[in-house]
Formats: structure tokens, C-alpha cells, sequence
């Protein structure tokens, strides 16, 4: 006779890929090395006043030199896979042009001890870092056609190695966090036309790329994009208020990735827009409508939509001082949307394959005695995994997650001060630690379930 029921499988399916995920400006350093070019992110966190305690990415972790210890980190948590950013820069220091062939020599070390780790690269072509030799950056059109052949020339130089790519990371901070509202490089604040022919650019160059990654790749490459959607969590889960989360999810991602999923602006949001609606040329949307391989999903904050009468059908509920966040203020724990980010886009648009490219949360770590016993975060990414486990369950394509992050590193305009990692890093010293949550992944990676 048993005293309680079996627990519950929380296990994950057998080929489910366990990751890490980390961009090139956040760790690097060595900004003026071996030929790499200046970004518009070394022009900002060198503007005074720009990020917090005035941090720059000139050293972060130092993972230009030390990306060897990185896969042994890599290889310590038993990952099977690990997802890096390519700093264009160190490829086409001025944005195009001749290839540089240190920084490629840097990547392909990198990608060779990742193989010879067992670890499979999922390779992200542009997380933030662009080339300011680039006239006018993101404003200016050229800088997709640039995009496209730095990304397409990159997938071809690792191809016979790398098979999965993704285009840009985070659609609505390179273009609104930057242009709108001018807390990241290149710190404008422009006016909404303006604002929207920056993400139409940027929906271009993803979609260029993904022409130009098709065409040079080798066949049988995967292509997607890793894209902080708004994130939408029905308040309540019946009928009329998921239709409501459904609905928001669409209209709102308008200007990103449903344009990317559907070939086409909304009328609602060309009409919304009116006349600073983006300037569009002939071919743009069947480019940027490219038929991807997976979509990947960078899950942390949503917000919680109800069913409305209003005309759209929908109203968006605002956080309010008490809801549960981790160290930084934006990040509302919310573990649900783990569960509705996954099932609304796949029920919208029913990509292929899903990935979490990213979640993780920042929080300020206990060090005692040479321990870091981050609870905190242990919590909250366990529970957004189950709530994960609950998409796997029910059928959707979820077939990865990727842990931010590997490691501390340079948090944006946060600079140093929010760390993210599940090693700990003393940035004097550069030396790792891992945290009690590296040794709770290890766990979760090795039993492939919940512990
Ligand atoms: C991701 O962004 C990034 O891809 C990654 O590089 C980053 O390190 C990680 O998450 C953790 O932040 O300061 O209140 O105005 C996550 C989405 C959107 C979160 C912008 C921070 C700024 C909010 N980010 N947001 S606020």
C-alpha cells in the first residue's frame, strides 16, 4: 500500500538539446584586438553617463582569451549545446568589406573546442554589436544589405560545422531600446516614423540574411531567428481570455515577428502608423516573410491580457509594485508565460521547431565563505521549466532551452551590476565560480527531468 501517488514525469524527451547562451560584447573584451572594429556599443558605454558605474564591454570576461575555460565550464554542466554570438566587427571590422581573418581564426577555435566538447553551436549572427562604421546604422537601409552578406559570408565559413543559425536576437531592443526610447546604443530617441523604418530594417536584415544564409550555406542548414516577443499570459485560462492572449500576441508583435511569420504588415498596424508607417520596396516582405527553421524565444517578463469590449478585443493588465521581480526591476517573475509563450506562437503561426534561446534571472548573489547559494534563481528557473515541461507535454515543438547565462557578464546599460550568470564571476580576477544553481542544472541536464 502506498502512502502517495507516483510523482509526476517531469522528464523531458530523450533528444532534447540543454544549452547555455551568452553574446559576443557581454563576454569578449579584447575590443581592440587582432583587428576588430569598433561598434556602436564601445561608442556608448564610452559616452559618459550612458550605463551604470560608466561599465564598458573593453574587458567584460575577457572570453577572447579565455574561451577555453568557457568550455570547460561548458563541459562541467554537461550541456549538449551552447549558444554564442559572432561579433561582426571581428569579422568585417568596418561592416563589410574584406574579411578579417583573425577574427574568423577566433571563431573557428571556438566552434572546433565546442566539437571536440561534444557541444553543438547554435550561432547567433547579431546580438547588438554593430559595426559604427556603418553611415547612419540601423536608420540607414544599406546596413540590412551589409547584415546579409556578413551573415550569409559566416554561415558559409562554418558551415561544415555549424548547422543552426539564427539571424538577430531581439528585434525590439536593437531597434526600440536604441531609437525610441534611447537607453541602449545608440541612445536616439526618434520620432515614430523614424522609429518604424528602423524595425523595418531590421526585419530586413533578418530576412536578407536568411536569403543569404540559404545561399551560401550548405544545405540542410537551420535558419531562425531568437526574438523577444511581447509576451502575453491569459489572466484567466478559459476560451474568451486565451483568444484575448492570442490576439494581443499578433497585434502587438505586428512591427517584428508577425510580419516575419505572415509576409505582411497588420492593416491594424499600417493604419495605426498612418503616415509614419515604414517606407516599404518592392521584395521587402517576401524577403522578410522567409520560410524559417525554427523559432527561438528569449522568455522573461509578460504581461497579463484579459478579454476587453473594446474594439480590440483585448486589454493589457499593468504590473503593479508588488508583483514578485528578481534583481532587476523589469524582470516580473512569471513562470506561466514559459507555458504561453511557447503554445501562443505555436497555435498562431505553427513553426516547425521552438527553442528558448533565452531565460535566466538576475539576482544578488550570497557570497560566503566562497559559495554562492542562489536560491532565488534555482526557483525561479525551476519553475519556469516546469511550466516549459507543461508545452512538451501537451505536444508543442519545444525542442531546447538555453540557460542566460553561462556566465556573469556585461548586463547592457546595467553594466556589471546585474548578474545573470550561473557561474559567478569576480570580474578583478576573472575568475569563475560555479553557483549552487550550475550545480542544480547539471542535475536537471544529467537526469533530464526536474530536480
Ligand atoms: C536579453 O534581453 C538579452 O538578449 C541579453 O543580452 C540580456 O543580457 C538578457 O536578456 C538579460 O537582460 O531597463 O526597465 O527599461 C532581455 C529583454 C529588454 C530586458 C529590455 C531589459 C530593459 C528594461 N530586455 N529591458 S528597462
Amino acid at each position: 500500500q502506498r502512502a502517495a501517488a507516483d510523482p509526476v514525469d517531469l522528464s523531458f524527451p530523450r533528444d532534447f538539446r540543454w544549452g547555455c547562451a551568452t553574446a559576443a560584447y557581454q563576454i569578449e573584451g579584447a575590443v581592440r584586438e587582432d583587428g576588430r572594429g569598433q561598434t556602436n556599443w564601445d561608442v556608448f558605454s564610452h559616452t559618459p553617463g550612458k550605463v551604470a558605474n560608466n561599465d564598458t564591454g573593453d574587458v567584460a570576461c575577457d572570453s577572447y582569451h579565455r574561451y577555453r575555460d568557457d568550455i570547460a565550464l561548458l563541459k562541467g554542466l554537461g550541456v549538449n549545446s551552447y549558444r554564442l554570438s559572432i561579433a561582426w566587427s571581428r569579422i568585417f571590422p568596418d561592416g563589410r568589406g574584406t574579411p578579417n581573418a583573425k577574427g574568423v581564426d577566433y571563431y573557428n577555435r571556438m566552434i572546433d573546442g565546442l566539437l571536440a566538447a561534444g557541444i553543438r553551436p547554435y550561432v547567433t549572427m547579431f546580438h547588438w554589436d554593430l559595426p559604427a562604421a556603418l553611415p547612419g546604422g540601423w536608420q540607414n537601409r544599406d546596413t540590412a544589405y551589409a547584415f546579409a552578406d556578413y551573415a550569409g559570408f559566416m554561415a558559409k565559413t562554418l558551415s561544415d560545422r555549424v548547422q543552426d543559425v539564427m539571424t538577430v536576437n531581439e528585434l525590439a531592443c536593437f531597434t526600440d531600446l536604441g531609437h525610441l526610447r534611447g537607453i541602449h546604443a545608440p541612445g536616439l530617441q526618434l520620432p515614430p516614423a523614424g522609429v518604424n523604418q528602423v524595425r523595418h530594417h531590421g526585419v530586413l536584415a533578418h530576412g536578407l540574411g536568411v536569403q543569404a544564409i540559404r545561399a551560401q550555406a550548405r544545405a540542410g542548414t537551420r535558419v531562425g531567428i531568437a526574438d523577444n516577443i511581447a509576451l502575453h499570459i491569459p489572466a484567466i485560462e478559459t476560451a474568451e481570455h486565451i483568444a484575448a492572449a492570442k490576439r494581443a500576441t499578433r497585434e502587438r508583435n505586428a512591427m517584428f515577428l508577425t510580419a516575419i511569420m505572415e509576409g505582411r504588415y497588420l492593416d491594424s498596424y499600417l493604419a495605426e502608423q498612418g503616415a509614419a508607417a515604414p517606407k516599404v520596396q518592392a521584395g521587402d516582405m517576401a524577403a522578410i516573410g522567409s520560410p524559417l527553421d525554427f523559432v527561438a524565444l528569449n522568455i522573461y517578463t509578460p504581461e497579463w491580457v484579459r478579454a476587453d469590449d473594446s474594439a480590440k478585443g483585448y486589454a493589457v493588465i499593468p504590473h503593479i509594485a508588488s508583483s514578485p521581480r528578481m534583481a532587476s526591476p523589469w524582470l516580473v517573475v512569471a513562470p506561466e508565460v514559459a507555458y504561453w509563450g511557447v503554445r501562443l506562437v505555436s497555435d498562431l503561426w505553427r513553426p516547425k521547431t521552438l527553442y528558448v534561446s533565452e531565460n535566466g534571472a538576475s539576482a544578488d548573489d550570497p557570497v560566503t565563505g566562497g559559495r554562492v547559494d542562489d536560491v532565488d534563481r534555482i526557483m525561479y528557473l525551476r519553475n519556469y521549466l516546469g511550466q516549459f515541461r507543461r508545452a512538451v507535454a501537451e505536444g508543442y515543438p519545444l525542442k531546447g532551452y538555453f540557460l542566460w547565462s553561462l556566465m556573469d557578464n556585461f548586463e547592457w546599460a546595467d553594466g556589471y551590476g546585474k548578474r545573470f550568470g550561473i557561474h559567478y564571476v569576480d570580474f578583478k580576477t576573472q575568475r569563475r565560480t560555479p553557483k549552487l544553481s550550475a550545480a542544480w542544472y547539471k542535475e536537471v541536464i544529467r537526469r533530464n527531468t526536474i530536480v
